[in-house]
């Protein structure tokens, strides 16, 4: 499917250091090393109840890893699914009486805007898991035939004894593996299994439910599974970074990861799994199930500006979790508001050293919270009249454009 139009991207003098950014599967600070082309894949939206605050958190933060690549010297291949098909996705449909697929489109249709209002840069393949069906169903036939998945009254499992490395990308012990596996999507009680963490990879056509026909029988895919088969297909094995918020870690990165490299016969499935931080509301993560949400369209049609919400998001370290409170939005309208001051000064104190302190936080495992300081530094310097060089305002623009997104 389509994705949204690019923002503009600035060109600036010089060029930065490939990134440092923390790899879940090392627990260490990792430095990318792409090639010419960095690779990365990042796990999209269930089309339901999108954009919150913490979507949105989540892709300005992959946002920020692509800008810094590119600056870098790199070109980026980034591909984005959409899961339009899955159990709550048909659950919310089902409860409000609605069409599945016509929820679906209209919530990525708003993801689109939102994404577009936030200067997000889109990614170069954007794949609705329908789109992908021909492609999850060989894999699964193939896991089949490995050995690696059986049969559970018509439903297809994949058994995570099959791949030596599972394990390897979350770290957790068994019983953490199983409170999440049941928190998140998974079925350790039911019967018949061999392993209470094996996840689906291909359910059987129930009735009321969407279905495709496969050697399989009919059905449809399951979770993890749709995102390898994206993946793989687009990028290859051992891409860059497979990134997504932390409560991907596991299973979703987990068994991605494992049916990728069983399938493959190869590894890693990716280079390194990046984790944003969760955001929350009122004590508690910011979640489609618990309803606490803040809505991106929501502020834009209460008249926010799409780059305030963006300073906001750009405020916190993306792995930490923290809060969204009215303060933190006010924090950053009142930031923009000084930089926009600062750079329609005629001239101002130059921004070379800005550049570089920007380049420097952002690689430093995309330290956005250190960049912002940098440029607070520089208009807090141009405010009081520090300067005189005639081009520092225009370098001082097009770098938090480039580098953070924000346009002034
Ligand atoms: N479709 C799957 C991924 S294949 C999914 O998790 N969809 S989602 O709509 O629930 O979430 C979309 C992205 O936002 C995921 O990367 C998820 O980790 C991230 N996310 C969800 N809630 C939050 C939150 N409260 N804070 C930060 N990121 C979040
Ligand atoms: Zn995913």
């Amino acid at each position: 499917m389509y994705a949204w139009p690019a923002p503009e991207l600035p060109v600036l003098p010089g060029q930065g250091a490939s990134p440092r950014v923390y790899d879940s599967a090392a627990g260490d600070l990792v430095t990318t090393a792409p090639g010419p082309v960095a690779r990365l894949y990042v796990c999209g939206i269930t089309p339901y109840d999108a954009t919150h605050m913490g979507h949105a958190a989540t892709y300005v933060a992959f946002d920020l890893l692509q800008r810094v690549w590119r600056d870098a010297g790199h070109r980026v291949h980034y591909v984005q699914n959409v899961t339009d098909v899955d159990d709550p996705l048909l659950e919310r449909a089902a409860r409000d009486g609605e069409d599945w697929t016509e929820l679906a489109v209209r919530e990525t249709t708003l993801f689109r805007e939102d994404m577009t209002a936030l200067r997000v840069l889109p990614p170069d393949h954007y794949i609705g898991v329908v789109e992908a069906i021909d492609r999850i169903v060989p894999l699964v036939v193939d896991l089949k035939e490995k050995g690696a998945a059986y049969d559970v009254d018509g439903d297809i499992y994949f058994s995570v004894a099959s791949d030596p490395r599972f394990g390897a990308v979350s770290g957790l012990s068994p019983d953490d593996m199983l409170k999440l596996s049941a928190e998140r999507g998974g079925d350790p009680e039911r019967p018949g299994k061999k392993n209470p963490l094996d996840p689906l990879l291909w359910r059987a056509a129930r009735d009321g439910e969407p279905s495709w026909p496969s050697p399989l029988g009919p059905g449809r895919p399951g979770w993890h599974i749709e995102c390898v088969a994206i993946a793989v297909d687009h990028l290859g094995m051992a891409f860059d970074v497979q990134g997504g918020g932390s409560d991907l870690v596991f299973p979703h990165h987990e068994m991605g990861a494992s049916h990728a490299q069983v399938a493959t016969g190869e590894a890693p499935y990716a280079k390194a799994y990046v984790h944003a931080g969760m955001v929350g509301l009122d004590g508690e993560k910011m979640s489609k199930s618990r309803g606490n949400l803040v809505f991106v369209s929501a502020l834009r049609r209460a008249g926010v500006e799409p780059m305030a919400m963006r300073l906001a998001l750009l405020a916190h370290h993306y792995r930490s979790d923290w809060e969204w409170t009215d303060d933190v939005l006010t924090a950053a309208q009142d930031r923009l508001d000084r930089w926009r001051a600062a750079v329609s000064r005629p001239d101002g104190p130059p921004a070379d050293a800005l550049l570089a302190a920007l380049r420097e936080r952002l690689a430093d495992d995309l330290d956005a919270p250190g960049a912002l300081a940098a440029m607070d530094a520089w208009a807090a310097t141009q405010s009081t009249g520090g300067g005189t060089d005639a081009g520092a305002p225009g370098v001082a623009s097009r770098a938090v454009d480039a580098l953070l997104g924000v346009a002034l």
